[in-house]
């Protein structure tokens, strides 16, 4: 009885201990999802929104008319633009990116100029006309045929921003000579198809040999995003052929077996196109713009193909349940799932913080204000990421430690929250802020995402608090990333001392997308209208196509 009594003793003890550790490990790795969002829904009633059902983005505008404050944060941007510019003409021009701190340039696209390609219609909606003659000279003087020998370009990076960047200038100014080379650089890339039995790309091209540079797998942001592109081209030229291109990949990204209606692993299998379930699922590297462009083909064709549609709506509700989180101090983020969705991992990039935007984006033109809520608390996570660095200028990855507290208002940010490096020698190692903001990796490299999302939610809102926080970041920029030539990326934000912190690297996304977004966050409404363009991921803006009949037809 008493040997008994011990035994069960024992028993009870140790499945108490398994039990505790066991939820243990279920809470660290965020398995428990007690933070799910659906707490949010009840709040849904409360919304305030900002357009009448049925309108479009531009009756919501209220704020036309540039106010002597915005003209002087538009030309401050302008001026920054002029300097980063001026830094590539001095010592890159016809490079592919600026190194602005010894002075040079780099040709690590294969030298296809790509930051003058990618600034085109920066340059032009800035109106920096002589900037943007002299720039469209030298893409009449290219070859886009030819890379540096031996160089296998990235089929992804160079839709985006080598094909965007001509077609978003083409758009601006109808220059048959960028058309003429949009097409070419097409022509070059879509050799990433040849071969393939399935219609998914290669990940990368052999421009001198004109072939693809095979390979086992293919991520969905790489197979997911050059529709927009491919189908404006077709609009353009008339050509339909980039358009079916664009469609079959479409086809099979959404054909493939998913285990979650909307959400898609980071991986495809190129010979049979299917999933590679145990590949992460979230909204960062790898994945992005895929989700985007479900949206953004949906509004290119003026909400004429209901199946893109239907894609977005299906993410955006699955990407609301499992992957949007609450930290424990209130915030919401974006989290990511690993080893077969057993694993739930508290990190949020950088990059995933346009999702924001695109849920803004989306709220309007679906009518769905019950995403407007949680896009703002998104877009608010990701400046507050910023806000609370000591730099002002944002991680390219955060995660939450929990330190259990609500969040205060973001007017009460003061210098004590600020995060506390670790002990010397673990310098990238750092305790959370009041927010519960750790960051992963202290790099800046002058990302657009979070202005993007504030430039969306100004333009879906009115609401002013977003080009406030745009100017708090674009203060940010100025006072730490600008050198003697041009900006720099950034090592550790939460160093005010740039001294060691600069990066040799002024990447294209700066002038293509950062000020851009930043220049439009202070400009009259009517100026890049969202009812007649839709911007790509890399913000080339595209003019949304309203005569669908004969387009769609072939
Ligand atoms: C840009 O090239 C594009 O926005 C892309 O979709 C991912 N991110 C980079 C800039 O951060």
């Amino acid at each position: 009885m008493f040997l008994m009594s011990r035994i069960s003793l024992r028993g009870i003890f140790f499945t108490l201990l398994a039990t505790l550790s066991l939820l243990y490990f279920m809470h660290f790795y965020g398995i428990i999802q007690s933070e799910r969002v659906d707490i949010m829904v009840d709040k849904v009633s409360q919304v305030k929104i900002p357009w009448t059902s049925g309108t479009s983005i531009g009756d919501s505008f209220r704020n036309s008319e540039l106010t002597l404050t915005n003209h002087k944060r538009q030309q401050a941007v302008r001026n920054a633009m002029q300097h980063a510019w001026t830094g590539y003409k001095t010592h890159a021009f016809g490079e592919d990116e600026l190194q602005p701190i010894s002075k040079g340039g780099n040709v690590r696209w294969g030298d296809w100029a790509i930051s003058l390609v990618d600034s085109l219609d920066t340059l032009k909606l800035m109106e920096m006309e002589e900037e943007y003659l002299e720039a469209k000279e030298f893409v009449r003087s290219m070859d886009f045929g030819r890379v540096t020998p031996g160089y296998m370009t990235q089929v992804f990076e160079m839709t985006i921003r080598a094909l965007g960047g001509l077609l978003g200038a083409y758009e601006l100014d109808e220059d048959p000579m960028l058309l003429k080379k949009a097409r070419e650089v097409a022509d070059i890339l879509a050799v990433a198809f040849e071969g393939s039995l399935v219609g998914l790309p290669a990940s990368y091209v052999d421009v001198n040999m004109k072939k693809p540079v095979p390979a086992a797998r293919v991520c969905i942001a790489e197979a997911g995003t050059i529709q927009l592109e491919f189908k404006k081209l077709s609009q353009l030229t008339g050509d339909p052929k980039y358009r079916k291109i664009a469609e079959r990949a479409s086809d099979v990204l959404e054909n493939a077996t998913k285990y979650h209606s909307g959400l898609y692993p980071m991986y495809l299998n190129t010979v049979n196109g299917q999933y590679d379930h145990s590949a992460s699922l979230s909204m960062g590297a790898g994945a992005d713009s895929f989700y985007e462009y479900q949206l953004k083909q949906y509004i290119l064709h003026d909400k004429a193909e209901e199946k893109y549609k239907d894609q977005y709506v299906a993410s955006v509700e699955a990407v609301k349940a499992k992957l949007v989180a609450k930290s424990d101090s209130g915030l919401l983020y974006l989290g990511q799932w690993r080893n077969n969705m057993t694993v739930f991992v508290r990190e949020m990039e950088h990059l995933a913080c346009f999702y924001p935007g695109l849920m803004a984006l989306g709220a309007q033109v679906l009518d769905r204000p019950q995403d407007l809520m949680i896009s703002e608390e998104l877009a608010r996570t990701c400046y507050l990421s910023y806000k609370t660095t000591a730099t002002g200028l944002g991680p390219e990855t955060f995660s939450f430690s929990e330190p259990g507290q609500l969040p205060p208002a973001v007017d009460d940010i003061t210098d004590d929250i600020l995060p506390v490096p670790a002990p010397l020698g673990y310098p990238k190692i750092f305790q959370p802020n009041k927010y519960g903001i750790t960051p992963i990796d202290t790099r800046y490299i002058l990302r657009p995402e979070t202005v993007e999302s504030l430039f969306i939610l100004y333009r879906v809102t009115d609401d002013p608090k977003y080009q406030e926080w745009g100017w708090d970041i674009f203060n940010a920029i100025e006072k730490h990333t600008k050198a003697e030539v041009g900006y720099a990326a950034y090592v550790n934000v939460h160093d005010v001392n740039s001294n060691g912190n600069w990066i040799d690297s002024m990447e294209s996304f700066f002038m293509a997308e950062t000020l851009k977004y930043l220049y439009l966050l202070f400009s009259p409404t009517d100026l890049i209208s969202l009812d007649e363009f839709v911007l790509s991921t890399e913000a080339h803006p595209f003019r949304i196509i309203k005569n669908n009949e004969t387009v769609l037809a072939d």
